[in-house]
């Protein structure tokens, strides 16, 4: 018998809001002749009772998720690729004035944001454990460490470096369990002024639009402005700025500081009592956020079906890791959806983990449109549909399943 899980941050005990049953390894994309050997895990949300911190109930080997072969590019996206300048931007003008100052991003993967700092001759370090996405940051003149960042590789950073005005992290930080071990790093690398600035998908979101695709191996945290400000307590540090972002479906951009280092920002007292009037971590919210993913999932697979029964063809767009969840859950393999397209080569030619849709380039789509096609990228909807709006003047209709199914 397995003990009862709790919060892997304060320890106390979790309650479980949505089993999502055996799940793939969300970008695990596969090969035909290399399905026999594709890993499944349990994959539940819960959260915790005293802290709030929503969490996956088991982990999985970080060496499972991010290796050599990890296929995500974040530059894939020429939307991203703006909001990151603007971040790096925003650094350059304020905390990274004074000649020498330095910023350490870990989770740099191909040198999104670091590119801009790079091109501004300031110092920096990314430090990112996926080999093939390190070697394209190191390719565009970014400095970048092949590591996971944890304490002993902050202190291998600072020996070598000194401290940091910045430690950054976008949608990595939330992807890590060893938080303990990731604070104590950024304490032995943080400047007395410094400032850790990380930016993740924000549980207010995902359940208000029933986004549960938010929900995979990779996300390990589903991070709220209570629950963070608990975890930087905790281990030291102040929670104090939170910025509300639109990408990714919903973010919170965090700031968090040594204790009285800065005056904390009316914005996060304005975040705490927002959270309190939703019962954003109450199991009344919870249970319906569950509720609502069983609903979308019939009425997803309704709409696919009835596609199917009409001889209308669909394809996916955006193989993206979100999708894994959301095929595999709902049951959509290439019975329902033919093939995904993806920009991203590494993926093409391949099958989706566990749903086994086959990854085609986005000009076989251009080739021959579909009748429809489920836009899996769905934050990047305004990109994609600039991009693609030949498929609209063609006929095609999208089916999005962000807050609710629709067509567009
Ligand atoms: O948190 C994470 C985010 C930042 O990136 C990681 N854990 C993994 C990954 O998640 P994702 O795969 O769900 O991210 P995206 O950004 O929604 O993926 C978009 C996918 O769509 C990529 O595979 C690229 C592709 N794409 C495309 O084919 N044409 C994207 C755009 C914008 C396009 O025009
Ligand atoms: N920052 C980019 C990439 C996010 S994908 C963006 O926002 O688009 C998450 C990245 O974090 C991957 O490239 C993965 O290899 C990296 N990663 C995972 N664990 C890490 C750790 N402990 N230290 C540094 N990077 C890590
Ligand atoms: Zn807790």
């Amino acid at each position: 018998m397995s003990a009862t899980p709790s919060c892997r941050i304060c320890g106390g005990s979790l309650r479980e809001f949505f089993d999502f049953g055996r799940q793939p390894v969300a970008d695990a994309f596969v090969a035909p002749k290399d399905l026999s050997n594709e890993f499944f895990y349990r994959l539940a949300v819960a959260v915790c009772t005293a802290c709030t911190m929503a969490q996956l109930v088991e982990g999985i080997p970080r060496e499972r998720m991010f290796h050599v072969d990890y296929p995500y590019v974040a530059s894939g996206s020429a939307d991203m690729r703006r909001h990151f300048r603007n971040v790096a931007q925003s650094f350059l003008d304020n905390e990274l004035k004074e000649p020498g100052s330095f910023i350490v991003e870990f989770g740099s993967n191909d040198g999104i944001m670091l590119e801009t700092v790079a091109a501004a001759g300031v110092r920096h370090l990314g430090v990112e454990p996926s080999k093939r996405v390190a070697e394209a940051a190191a390719a565009k003149g970014i400095r970048v460490r092949n590591a996971f960042f944890e304490e002993s590789t902050a202190k291998e950073v600072f020996a070598a470096e000194g401290p940091a005005k910045v430690v950054y992290a976008a949608n990595t930080f939330s992807h890590v369990d060893y938080v303990d071990s990731i604070f104590r790093g950024v304490d032995v690398l943080l400047a007395p002024d410094g400032i850790f600035v990380f930016e993740d998908p924000y549980l207010a979101d995902i359940v208000e639009r029933t986004s549960f695709d938010q929900i995979y191996d990779e996300h390990y945290y589903f991070f709220t402005v209570r629950s963070v400000q608990a975890m930087a307590a905790q281990y030291g540090f102040e929670l104090v700025d939170v910025e509300h972002l639109p990408v990714h479906g919903g973010e919170i951009r965090y700031t968090v500081a040594r204790p009285g280092a800065r005056t904390p920002s009316p914005a996060v007292a304005r975040y705490l009592d927002r959270e309190k009037i939703l019962g954003i971590a109450e199991q009344r919210t919870l249970d319906r956020f569950a509720a609502n993913v069983q609903q979308l999932r019939e009425s997803l697979r309704d709409v696919l079906v009835r596609c199917r029964e009409q001889g209308r063809t669909v394809a996916g767009y955006g193989a993206t890791a979100k999708s894994a969840t959301l095929t595999n859950f709902c049951g959509i393999g290439p019975d329902l959806v033919s093939y995904i397209c993806d920009n991203t080569p590494a993926k093409q030619g391949l099958l989706s983990p566990g749903s086994h849709i086959p990854v085609r380039s986005p000009e076989e789509f251009a080739a021959s449109y579909p009748d429809y096609a489920l836009l899996f990228a769905w934050n990047h909807a305004a990109e994609i549909m600039r991009k693609e709006s030949g498929f609209q003047d063609r006929g095609g209709q999208w089916i999005l399943y962000v807050p609710e199914v629709h067509l567009v």
